[in-house]
């Protein structure tokens, strides 16, 4: 079967070690070998018809093969394409995009199409720094290098309107009590009610009160987010001129170029990078998207030193399984292909460092013990309204997610220090518990089932990846 003239199915084709690989669904008007076809012509050399200015060296050297499918019907399912390594502007996550992540989803033969994963190969990592400071670096600031408890955070609710000092107040008595991190919501930069550099000013300088109260080491994550590069560039100046150490950025919606001028200049002034998510599913969750995985090892290239990844136990999307996935991609070197949750295997040179993995949304004392069986000791627990909404108020709030994790980190859980403890106690009154025996179930499950699910995708197709990767309530 040919597209424009040319035949991109290459079954016999092996994936050399500089070659970019990529997963992805498909399902359209035509069968599966003439969408694969036309997918792996419009993103490298070909289009919709042959032309005279093609030649043998271009097509040899420079074409995207097609060298698996996984059929599920004859007009859907699973493709593997490689592109060889210089068919890409290696120093330009932009290109590559336009390439593998545009022209694609506007197809009309399409009725669907989903990346699932992207595998770089490791030449490409040596022009990214990854992040200077990292899960490591973090860590060594806070002091929880030797004990590796997780990090505690909360973000400031309600999400917009409270005033600078309001926030502060609100700020200081979380650390206080007990939090290591306190963050700006997405959606607050410079609002009227509450003006950026005075909700700075008030809220390091609690910072700093609380540190003194607690010997503890705080952080606030300032979100500078803005749609002007200058703007952004001397709020970060005036953050690490004044006492700052961290900085927030909506990663997502700056867009690459502006992130990675954004983490840069972080780097720069010495700053940590706290990186939120906000927007990833608008491309994730339809039957045109791209999986979040593929933008979290971007943000690690670009070296963001924290980053929301889901929780798998909250509010937000994304089943324990796939969020363990992410976990991975933020803490390790290496991860094995996974068909069932549609992941390549992935090399993160050993210059890449690792980030520190921010779990977060509809978290709650209650989670902490369940938290802790997914994610391990490596992740910052970040709850808003499972602090600001403790029937006590913030700092009875904050007090009982440190209660929680200090005793799961002593060997204990939540439920037996609850006995001892009367903010624990509410907490998880108001706010449930979930066993971490429901996540240990699911990740024995995975480990157990491969096949099954092997097969389930095989046959479902999507909807056998998403009843894996999405539907919590299926377990
Ligand atoms: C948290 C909140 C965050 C989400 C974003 O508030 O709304 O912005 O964490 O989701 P709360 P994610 O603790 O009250 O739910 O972290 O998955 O990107």
């Amino acid at each position: 079967m040919v597209y424009g003239g040319y035949s991109y199915i290459d079954y016999e084709y092996e994936p050399k070690k500089d070659d970019f690989r990529v997963l992805m669904w498909v399902d359209g008007k035509y069968p599966i070998e003439k969408l694969a076809e036309g997918v792996a012509a419009e993103s490298s050399v070909g289009t919709w018809t042959k032309i005279s200015t093609m030649n043998e060296r271009v097509f040899r050297e420079y074409r995207a093969r097609v060298y698996e499918i996984v059929k599920v019907q004859p007009n859907a399912g699973f493709i593997y394409i490689s592109y060889p390594f210089d068919h890409f502007d290696t120093k330009n996550i932009t290109q590559f995009m336009a390439s593998v992540l545009g022209n694609l989803f506007g197809l009309k033969e399409l009725t669907s199409l989903y990346v699932l994963d992207i595998s770089f190969p490791e030449r490409y990592q040596k022009i990214f720094d990854g992040p200077v400071f990292g899960l490591k670096g973090i860590r060594k600031y806070i002091g929880t290098d030797k004990t590796r408890r997780p990090h505690i955070g909360t973000i400031v609710k309600p999400k917009v309107g409270l005033t600078p000092k309001e926030f502060s107040e609100v700020a200081y008595k979380a650390w206080v009590n007990g939090l290591d991190l306190v963050k700006d919501d997405e959606n607050l930069v410079d609002q009227p009610f509450c003006p950026w550099k005075e909700r700075f000013d008030r809220t390091i300088e609690k910072l700093h009160r609380a540190e003194d109260k607690t010997g503890e080491r705080k952080l606030y994550a300032s979100n500078v987010t803005d749609s002007d590069l200058d703007r952004m560039m001397a709020r970060m100046d005036y953050i690490a001129e004044n006492g700052g150490k961290l900085v927030m950025l909506d990663v997502y919606v700056l867009g690459i170029p502006a992130a990675y001028a954004m983490i840069n200049y972080a780097h720069e002034l010495g700053l940590f990078v706290h990186a939120h998510r906000a927007g990833y599913s608008a491309h994730h969750r339809g039957n045109f998207g791209v999986n979040f995985q593929i933008y979290e090892k971007f943000y690690r290239l670009l070296g963001v030193d924290q980053l929301h990844i889901g929780t798998g136990v909250g509010k937000m999307e994304g089943s324990p399984i796939i969020i363990k996935r992410f976990h991975d991609i933020a803490v390790k070197n290496r991860g094995e292909e996974k068909f069932y949750i549609g992941s390549l295997d992935f090399v993160f040179a050993r210059h890449i460092k690792p980030f520190f993995p921010v779990a977060s949304g509809g978290v709650d004392p209650g989670r902490v013990d369940a938290l802790l069986a997914l994610h391990g000791r490596d992740v910052i627990i970040q709850a808003g309204g499972g602090v600001h909404g403790h029937p006590r108020g913030t700092a009875a709030g904050a007090r009982a997610m440190r209660a929680a994790v200090e005793a799961a980190v002593s060997g204990s859980d939540t439920p037996t220090a609850a006995k001892k403890d009367k903010d624990l106690a509410l907490a998880i009154k108001k706010f449930g518990y979930l066993e971490p025996s429901s996540i240990k179930k699911i990740l024995d499950f995975e480990k157990k089932n491969k096949e099954f699910m092997e097969h389930l995708v095989k046959t479902e197709g999507i909807n056998g990846y998403r009843s894996i990767t999405e539907d919590y309530d299926y377990w």
